[in-house]
């Protein structure tokens, strides 16, 4: 792209004066950002509307990604690098006194996600623009996203994210797309000579309003589209509806619980909880996110049933499943269609992605919850769940067979089954994942229908990931084998070839420490906590969950401690242990083991008789901003899961992709890195999960056993209530108590000898310099395939059947 720096200086320098009516020395920080984004929409907008038209008259298929989470972090310094403008808009700045960085700083993070789910769709939308496919999402403009973390006396605290208060520069409101989406209400039936009608009195309106964010293509035109809907109530007229004249307070608390659907993003990532105001927030999103995709495809005057042909809307996990009842809905009660040509339409659109097999996060509705928000969408899926349950009697007369696959059951409506009743294709995220789901979650319905399951292994952004979280290693690694991996990314394949280098070694190692320097400055200026940069930096960054076991990483740590406790002469390499993560605000144990962990640091890092060789460092408020810094300084990827319970994982590509090694537990993707990087550069440990399921199933575990016969188990978990480490020494008694008493349900202390001792390997291998930098070196050469490229090629052409639109200029 042509740039003209005077041009661009110049109509930077309007922007300011007539957004803010300032000159450049009186604007501050977030102004000058807000400024320079306003010059940076200008080039995007272009792009944008070109694509648009071209999708609109080439006439291709078109996916839209229904979840209810995007977590896109920052955005402007992808859109420079996408526009290929941030060398030349770094130094026109400069030339203005401006630092980029400092200016990309001032952006809010768009935390609209928990964690997983949320930052894979981010991912996917980046993949699908870079690779020309017409791919776009639909999703809630929360007002708040996922709630700020902050640490007070050791608890966490959370905080409104009020990321929206200084007006968000990326998205455009398009009032005139707005549409309406109705709760509540009676539906009475009304028989015509040919058929049933269905008409839907007394209900709610609510507007949805669309609020459209560019998804920027890699250099190469394209310009998608994250649609996210925010509710505003409907200028209806309370003298003509079901209220009451005058009735002012009626009129306002209306306003108020219309507002309320689209407020704040659900804290939650795995436990289902059935609240009424979550299943408002998830009709609305889907009921107009399908509206106004029928509205444009009935402009093109096409048979509705080529609709499967022209559109495919995936549900990012359940939380989007009642796209399949709304889609009936509008087809039949809106375009006149029967039930059995509705129905083939709507299973031919709609494609299911599953991301926990784990039963407390299946989502269940409570049957007469649905009923009365969604009156006429409860009618359709009894009627799904009726034909299903007729389909399975028939063939095979068995009661077992019928309730194992029921919609409707013990008072409530299960989504996974709706979502795999109606969708063509159901998949996993790893490969271990997708068969747990063929054999076990969903094995009734993989006899009835085993073509629609399948498997597409997660990936992540390289361009974010690498590029924009790790510049000098990108640098570093196209002068080794030239850029192509940038298009191609398994490219960096040819890196094997460079793993024994010395010379590369020595500069991957130097880029390495840099990051490494500058988080522990990030450390000092926030913690006042020193870290030893020529340490280990062990790190855990997740979500806070008893499955994720973060405290099997925490009990190893006091192991370590009462070892080093015992003999400060002991020969080991430094280590810095670095957590960050949220809990969900209701999650007890979760948010005592960040307490735990902050009562840890206290202690270690004061103790002057270890000598620095072991720190403890928790990093509050963890996001996407917060994770490039520290993945891109990571030696080492704690990846423990108990095996069988974490569908893929994407934080262990992400470390990989940086030259980090894991440990970790065969489970999700983690045994797809083993398989890619090769038993040699990565630490496996622990159960399996056919171990795991054998202990489930048959019993025979016990986590006294571990506690009597392992010395080192029962010191480390008596310290956890002996006063220790902490005064109060009740305070940690259920950690205690989850792991002896309930018997350790995810086999922490099953798996502690096991950890400790790849532990052990970890550091051996750390202390051969070179043979470390190999491993860093062919852990980043094996990365390439769990770049989402490869996953949106892979749902692409296997789910979606859609083809690469090339835009012209
Ligand atoms: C459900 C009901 C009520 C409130 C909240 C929720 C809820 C919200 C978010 C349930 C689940 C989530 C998010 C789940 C998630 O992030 N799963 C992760 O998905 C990743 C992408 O596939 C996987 O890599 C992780 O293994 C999986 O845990």
């Amino acid at each position: 792209m042509n740039f003209d720096k005077a041009g661009f200086k110049n109509s930077f320098i309007n922007q300011l004066q007539s957004m803010y009516g300032k000159g450049l020395e009186e604007a501050d920080l977030y102004e000058q950002y807000m400024a320079f984004g306003a010059c940076v929409r200008e080039v995007i907008s272009q792009n944008w509307i070109r694509t648009r038209q071209q999708y609109r008259s080439k006439n291709e298929k078109q996916v839209f990604y229904f979840s209810m989470e995007f977590l896109l972090g920052k955005l402007l310094d992808m859109y420079l690098i996408h526009l290929g403008l941030k060398e030349p808009c770094r130094q026109a700045l400069a030339e203005l006194g401006i630092d980029l960085a400092a200016l990309a700083e001032a952006e809010p993070d768009a935390g609209l996600g928990n964690g997983g789910l949320g930052r894979l769709a981010a991912c996917l939308l980046d993949s699908m623009a870079a690779m020309h496919l017409p791919g776009h999402g639909c999703g809630i403009r929360y007002k708040y996203g996922l709630f700020e973390q902050k640490i007070v006396d050791h608890h966490q605290v959370e905080l409104p994210d009020n990321w929206l208060k200084n007006g968000y520069i990326w998205e455009y409101r398009k009032a005139d797309k707005t549409v309406e989406v109705r709760f509540g209400g009676r539906i009475t039936q009304i028989i015509q000579p040919d058929k049933w009608m269905f008409v839907h009195e007394d209900y709610e309106p609510v507007l949805a309003v669309p609020y459209d964010i560019p998804i920027v293509g890699y250099q190469n035109r394209t310009v998608n589209t994250l649609r996210l809907w925010s509710a505003e109530p409907a200028a209806i007229d309370f003298d003509l509806s079901s209220f009451n004249r005058g009735d002012y307070s009626r009129a306002v608390e209306y306003r108020h619980s219309v507002e309320r659907i689209s407020k704040i993003l659900y804290p939650d990532d795995t436990h289902y909880e059935g609240r009424l105001l979550r299943l408002k927030q998830q009709y609305f999103f889907v009921s107009a996110g399908l509206q106004s995709i029928l509205h444009c495809f009935k402009q093109r005057a096409l048979p509705w049933r080529t609709l499967p042909e022209k559109v495919g809307v995936h549900i990012n996990d359940t939380h989007p499943a009642l796209a399949i009842p709304e889609l009936m809905r509008l087809l039949i009660d809106e375009a006149g269609l029967g039930w059995e040509e509705a129905w083939n339409i709507t299973v031919n659109t709609i494609s299911y992605t599953n991301h926990t097999t784990m039963p407390e996060a299946l989502e269940k509705w409570p049957v007469d919850m649905l009923e009365k928000l969604l009156p006429r969408i409860y009618l359709i899926i009894q009627e799904i769940h009726e034909r299903l349950c007729r389909t399975v009697w028939d063939k095979t007369q068995s009661w077992d067979a019928v309730s194992e696959i029921a919609i409707i059951a013990d008072g409530q409506v299960h989504m996974a089954r709706l979502a795999v009743v109606g969708s063509y294709s159901v998949n996993g995220v790893a490969q271990i994942h997708s068969e747990i789901l063929k054999n076990h979650t969903f094995a009734g319905f993989s006899r009835l229908y085993p073509y629609k399951f399948n498997n597409k292994t997660n990936g992540i952004t390289h361009r974010r990931w690498l590029i924009k979280s790790n510049p000098a290693l990108a640098e570093l690694i196209s002068r080794t084998i030239d850029s192509s991996w940038i298009k191609y990314p398994c490219d960096l394949i040819q890196l094997v070839n460079y793993a024994q280098d010395e010379s590369l070694q020595q500069q991957f190692a130097a880029i390495k420490r840099q990051n490494k320097l500058k988080l522990a400055q990030f450390i000092s200026n926030k913690y006042d906590i020193q870290v030893d940069v020529d340490s280990i930096f062990d790190v855990q960054v997740k979500r806070l969950h008893a499955y994720k076991r973060q405290i099997l990483n925490v009990l190893h740590i006091m192991h370590l401690y009462n070892k080093l406790r015992e003999n400060p002469q002991l020969d080991m390499v430094p280590r810095t242990f670095i957590f960050a993560g949220k809990a969900a605000p209701g999650y007890y144990i979760a948010k005592q083991t960040i307490k735990l962990i902050h009562v840890l640091a206290e202690k270690i890092n004061h103790d002057t008789a270890i000598q620095g060789k072991l720190k403890v460092v928790f990093l509050e408020n963890y996001s996407v901003s917060l994770a490039e810094m520290i993945i891109s300084a990571a030696d080492v990827s704690e990846q423990i899961s108990t095996a069988s319970k974490e569908a893929s994982g994407t934080g262990n590509m992400k470390f990989m992709m940086n030259g980090a090694i894991t440990i970790g537990t065969m489970d999700g993707a983690n045994i797809e890195i083993k398989q890619a990087v090769g038993d040699a550069n990565i630490v496996i440990f622990g159960l399996t999960a056919k171990q795991v399921f054998d202990y489930y199933h048959y019993g025979g575990y016990s986590a006294w056993d571990m506690y009597h016969n392992d010395p080192r188990i029962k010191t480390v978990m008596e310290q956890l209530v002996d006063g220790f480490f902490q005064e109060e020494r009740e305070e940690f008694r259920p950690l205690y108590n989850d792991l002896l008493h309930n018997n350790d349900e995810f086999f922490v202390l099953k798996d502690f000898a096991a950890y400790c001792d790849a532990q052990r390997v970890v550091e051996n291998k750390f202390r051969h310099s070179r043979e470390w930098q190999k491993m860093a070196l062919m852990n980043i050469a094996h990365s390439g395939i769990f770049s989402s490229d490869r996953m949106g090629s892979e749902y692409s052409v296997g789910i979606w059947k859609i083809k690469p639109v090339i835009i012209t200029g």
